[in-house]
């Protein structure tokens, strides 16, 4: 049997998420809270971590300052051990210039690679909700032969234009074509109103991926992204194999969440991935311990559920609510809540996600919304229930009809 290699995980979470404003108009995409207590990143550096990989490097550039913190309290490891998370802002080792494309960004980070001499990089985004053990993906890779490996998964063919679609040689292993959001994708053979979509999950042989990024940089044509050009540039040279998520047996996961895989780039998107936290048989299960998905613990008392002054209920149905919460004499309903929210007698709450120490105020209403940390509703007030009146007010609201509500802002009755 061969040694095993060693294996470095880079996270790329440079991206702007412009699709995802007003929530990213102060934070990284892959800082954007999620299902109460956790940040977008959690999800893929709890993947890594319950993979085994303990040198994994978070690429930032755009607005990092919060997404630097929050990786830096929550998920420090020990020098001792030689185990680290970092997140390592662009340096401009190249020049004075921004990372102008993922590639790039680790064209301009080589020198992580070179100082850990890993075998195999495992290159992955930051903001999708999914679970997946990528050592099961790196074996498929180190016995496939292939130099790079990208991480497949079916998705609506209706959807193939935010994709790169793979054209997969089922018999080879290998990518024959591959097409970077394509506006004209056909359906595969067996399934012709489904693509199989890129995860933007990567395998590489560590000396392949260095070579490739350089012969990139030296591209003047070149958009210098992982999806258009990296993937391409190995599917030319016949070198780029592909691994279906199928295949991926995470532990304690039930056969409906083993296929769970959310891009969550839109509102929409991003409040249907809560919604799917929350049904009764969770479609995305937070509670399985044998693959823990971990973030920050919060130094907050337990929520609390309590009578206000004149005895109206405080309960909640259906619902994720974070420590610090209070909620008094208020109904809330197929919600999700962040920590240190305060909602009072006589509101109510449905169809909604909060972020934390959202104030909701007396009789006040909310439904289809989006609150932003801090966000506060003064007695009476409404979010979500009058969208043109929302839109009057400067409110996001998406096509669906969500309204959202950007950070500390105060809603008046
Ligand atoms: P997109 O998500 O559209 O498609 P991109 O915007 O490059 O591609 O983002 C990929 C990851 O790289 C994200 O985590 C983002 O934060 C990060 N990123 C983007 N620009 C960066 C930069 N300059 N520096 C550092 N990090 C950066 C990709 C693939 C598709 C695949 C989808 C799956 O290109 O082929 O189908 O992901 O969602």
């Amino acid at each position: 049997m061969s040694a095993p290699k060693k294996v470095f995980g880079i996270i790329l979470a440079g991206g702007e998420g412009k699709r995802l404003m007003p929530l990213t108009a102060d934070r990284a995409k892959p800082a954007v809270p999620f299902g109460g207590q956790y940040r977008l990143i959690d999800f893929a550096i709890s993947n890594l971590i319950n993979s085994g990989l303990r040198q994994v490097v978070v690429l930032t550039q755009y607005k990092s300052h919060s997404l630097d913190r929050h990786i830096t309290q929550t998920w420090r490891m020990s020098s001792l051990l030689d185990s680290y998370i970092t997140s390592v802002p662009a340096q401009q080792r190249l020049g004075k210039r921004w990372f102008s494309g993922s590639a790039d960004a680790i064209l301009q980070s080589l020198n992580l690679i070179n100082d850990e001499r890993p075998d195999i990089v495992v290159v992955i985004g930051a903001d999708h909700v999914y679970r997946m053990d990528f050592q099961q993906m790196v074996d498929a890779h180190v016995a496939s032969g292939a130099a790079a490996t990208v991480a497949g998964i079916r998705q609506p063919l209706a959807l193939a234009s935010q994709f790169g679609v793979i054209d997969a040689d089922a018999e080879t292993g290998r990518i024959r074509q591959f097409l970077e959001k394509p506006t004209d994708a056909t359906g595969l053979a067996d399934s012709p109103n489904e693509v199989l979509a890129s995860m933007g999950n990567y395998v590489f042989d560590a000396d392949a991926l260095v070579a490739a990024v350089e012969a990139d940089g030296e591209l003047a044509t070149s958009g210098h992204d992982m999806g258009g050009d990296i993937v391409p540039y190995f599917v030319s040279r016949g070198e780029a194999g592909y691994y279906d998520m199928k295949q991926n047996e995470v532990p304690g996961s039930s056969p409906r969440d083993r296929a769970y895989w959310r891009d969550v780039g839109t509102i929409d998107s991003f409040f249907d991935a809560h919604m799917d936290l929350i049904s009764t048989l969770p479609v995305f299960n937070l509670y399985n311990t044998a693959w823990p998905i971990r973030t920050q613990s919060v130094n907050a008392p337990p929520a609390k559920f309590v009578r206000d002054a004149v005895g109206r209920i405080g309960n909640a149905i259906d619902s994720i609510v974070s420590q610090g919460s209070v909620l008094s004499g208020t109904h809330l309903e197929r919600s999700v809540v962040g920590p240190g929210t305060l909602a009072s007698g006589g509101s109510t709450i449905t169809d909604s996600v909060l972020f934390d120490h959202v104030h909701v105020g007396q009789g006040a209403r909310v439904h289809r919304a989006v609150l932003d940390k801090n966000v506060v509703l003064e007695d009476g007030a409404t979010v979500g229930v009058d969208r043109e009146r929302d839109i009057e007010r400067g409110f996001t609201v998406t096509e669906s009809g969500l309204t959202v509500v950007g950070k500390g802002l105060r809603v008046a009755r």
